[in-house]
């Protein structure tokens, strides 16, 4: 019998195989907006305000309940999307400081790596922060800004060196600061370089945006920031302009590769502090410039989509949206978003969000699109912007070399909607990193590690900071996904067992099969 069926076997695998490489090589669009969460989008439940070019997608694509971001902060879960490994697995990978070094080593297999292995052309358009320059030197702001997203496999970048609530307010391009004015070099540094220099505090009364906590430091653009800074005035930029730069740049680079595969990763920083949404989009909504920067963002997804209508791309296109971390109301400046969030709930049903292992903190909007070629549908299966690596590999048949992306699981057919598909098993979640803070979601199961006893921001609409909680806490999702009542006495031998599983992950040193 096995003999007659083998052949066929063999048959069927094959053209299984086939049907996979016959999706060919589509362009790749990875769109990650900053500190969005699971609630701030009309397709998600936001109902005060609309995103309808982020709806547009999700109505005509995969728009998942249970897809995350690695990290509750943005250093972290960059390093892990482009790495396709836990960002906990290596020392160094929380918030990055204006000076910092990159952080991913140089010979790291990553995912523009692989990218280009599969004959794409890869580039990276928005916010960085990731670090700059060689470690225990940091960024040469007047020179060259090496290494960088070059040499860990962009073959173009445009971007803001860190976040825009750091100094310096430039844009970097082609290793360089652009427009930069050697008569008037660029100085960055952690003290005050002058006692006469104008900082938040000295000239506070002069500020366009107040600070809160942090952020009075060099004042640009009537905003004061974190850390110093002089010199490189022409190269400076307005916070206003972002967007419009970076929408410009993109549609410029997918001009340039219309002809062959390309892959980019834009990474938008609207809803970042300081938010300084264009002034066509300041008080569009009833919630200040926190969400009229949400509806920035949707209009920079809605450019980049009739870009690609209008050079024939969107069907030879596969665009994921995803976000960095969870929301926050005051992240240091006054700009209302707390006091006019009125009934928006920008973490959905969740707990927590940015800083916080909380499922608000991770679960995020994540929706993936490719006209023709992905059904419409909402899916529960758990995905993770660290499983792009693997699962952009599996999609475009290029293979991982076994060190590489240790945490980064093929989900290539639940991106796709393939009614059969898997997501994860299980997902750790990490907050900023370094504290030992850890969420473990196995199936419908959430074990929460707080090391010290403190958790961060579990309210987000309340502005809470710094719960006392305790060591473990177990949460049963299907019931419970605002985790609010902890069961861990009632399951004793489930939170052992997830407790174990999530300590041997750690220790194990990667998670994905060899
Ligand atoms: C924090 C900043 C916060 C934000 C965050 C990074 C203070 C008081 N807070 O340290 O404003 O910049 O870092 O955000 O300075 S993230 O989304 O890039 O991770
Ligand atoms: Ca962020």
């Amino acid at each position: 019998m096995t003999h007659t069926f083998t052949p066929l076997f063999t048959l069927l695998g094959s053209l299984a195989m086939a049907a996979s490489a016959a999706l060919g090589k589509p362009n790749v669009i990875v769109i990650m907006a900053d500190d969005l969460g699971y609630g701030d989008l009309s397709c998600y439940g936001a109902t005060t305000f609309k995103t309808p070019h982020i709806d547009k997608l999700a109505a005509g694509g995969q728009r998942f309940t249970s897809g995350y971001c690695s990290a509750s902060t943005c250093t972290p879960t960059r390093y892990s999307l482009l790495t396709g490994t836990y960002a906990f697995r290596k020392k160094g990978t929380g918030i990055a400081p204006p000076n910092g070094h990159l952080i991913i080593d140089q010979d790291t297999f990553t995912l523009p790596d692989l990218m280009k292995k599969a004959g794409y052309k890869t580039a990276v358009v928005g916010k960085w922060h990731l670090g700059l320059g060689e470690k225990g030197k940091g960024p040469d702001w007047n020179g060259e800004l090496k290494p960088g997203p070059r040499e860990i496999g962009f073959d173009h970048h445009f971007l803001l060196p860190t976040t825009n609530d750091r100094v310096p307010q430039v844009y970097v391009t082609e290793s360089k600061v652009l427009n930069l004015d050697p008569k008037d070099p660029l100085w960055v540094g952690r003290k005050k370089p002058s006692p006469d220099h104008p900082t938040g505090i000295t000239h506070r009364d002069s500020l366009k945006m107040d600070w809160s906590h942090g952020h009075n430091a060099t004042i640009h653009n009537g905003i004061s920031r974190i850390g110093f800074y002089t010199g490189g005035h022409k190269a400076r930029f307005r916070d206003e302009d972002l967007a419009d730069k970076w929408v410009e740049q993109s549609v410029a680079w997918i001009e340039q590769n219309k002809d062959e595969p390309f892959f980019l990763f834009y990474a938008s920083h609207d809803l970042h502090v300081p938010r300084i949404p264009h002034e066509r989009f300041q008080g569009v909504t009833p919630h200040g410039f926190r969400a009229d920067s949400i509806v920035q963002l949707d209009w920079t997804v809605g450019e980049i989509m009739k870009t690609l209508d209008r050079l024939n791309l969107t069907e030879n296109t596969l665009v994921v949206f995803c976000s960095d971390n969870g929301p926050v109301m005051d992240d240091g400046y006054k700009d209302g978003a707390l006091e006019k969030v009125g009934t928006h709930k920008a973490a959905g049903p969740y707990k927590g969000g940015k800083y916080s292992v909380y499922e608000g903190g991770t679960r995020t909007p994540f929706i993936t699109y490719w006209k023709g070629k992905i059904p419409a549908g909402t899916s529960g299966k758990m995905v993770c912007t660290v499983d792009l690596a693997a699962s952009l590999a599996a999609l475009t048949g290029t293979s991982l070399p076994k060190e590489a992306c240790k945490d980064s699981m093929d989900v290539s057919p639940a991106l796709l909607g393939k009614d059969d598909a898997k997501g994860r098993s299980h997902l750790i979640q990490q907050d900023n990193g370094g504290r030992g803070k850890f969420g473990f979601r196995k199936g419908n199961w959430k074990l929460t590690h707080h090391s010290g006893g403190q958790a961060r921001n579990t309210v987000v609409e309340k502005n809470l900071t710094n719960n006392k909680v305790p060591t473990f806490q177990l949460y049963d999702l299907s019931k419970d996904p605002g985790e609010k009542k902890n069961v861990i006495k009632a399951n004793p031998k489930v939170a052992a067992e997830l407790q174990t599983e999530l300590e041997s992950l750690v220790k194990a040193g990667r998670s994905r099969a060899e």
